[in-house]
């Protein structure tokens, strides 16, 4: 058995409902099992700043899918939530699902970068995280917690779960 953290996010189309929809298909992944699901946080967008707030959220999955399998798992949900992939770089998306961990693997390849490349800039994705899994650490050790300490996170919030 595996275990892999996902980050999921929306800023379209009614981002809760979105998030609720993603949760109901990610617990039906085959051989995949949701331990625990982080509140919903309401965040500024990273990046681009004209996109409406995101909603993000985190996920731990018992899995015994391999790395490339859940990814194709994944992008089957994006897929049939209608999320369409625009040109524009971090453009708003109606679902974007990401593997941030999985058990404490790096991998590298065309596909799939694990950990989540930019995660480590990313208090949103960070927080959530660190709720669920309050002592996770990279697998080059870092801890989460630490790395959170020197981003901007004020203007991320928690709301209650939908
Ligand atoms: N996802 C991005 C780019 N920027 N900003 C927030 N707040 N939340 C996201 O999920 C997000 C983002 C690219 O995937
Ligand atoms: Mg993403
Ligand atoms: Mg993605």
């Amino acid at each position: 058995m595996h275990r892999a953290y996902l980050s999921l996010g929306s800023n379209l189309d009614s981002p809760p409902r979105q998030i609720n929809n993603a949760l109901k298909r990610v617990a039906s992944i085959q051989k995949s099992y949701i331990v625990s699901t982080s509140l919903f946080y309401e965040t500024p967008s990273y990046g681009p700043i004209n996109q409406p707030n995101f909603f993000n959220v985190a996920v731990s999955l018992d899995t015994h899918l391999d790395p490339e399998a859940l990814l194709s798992n994944i992008q089957d949900i994006e897929k049939k939530q209608g999320r369409i992939r625009s040109v524009e770089k971090w453009g708003a998306r109606i679902i974007d699902i990401d593997i941030m961990l999985f058990d404490n693997i790096t991998l590298k390849t065309p596909q799939l970068t694990i950990p989540h490349y930019d995660m480590h800039n990313r208090a949103f994705m960070i927080i959530p995280l660190l709720e669920i899994a309050p002592k996770i650490c990279l697998p080059n050790g870092q801890k989460l917690s630490s790395i959170l300490n020197n981003l901007d996170y004020n203007a991320i919030k928690d709301i209650r779960k939908i």
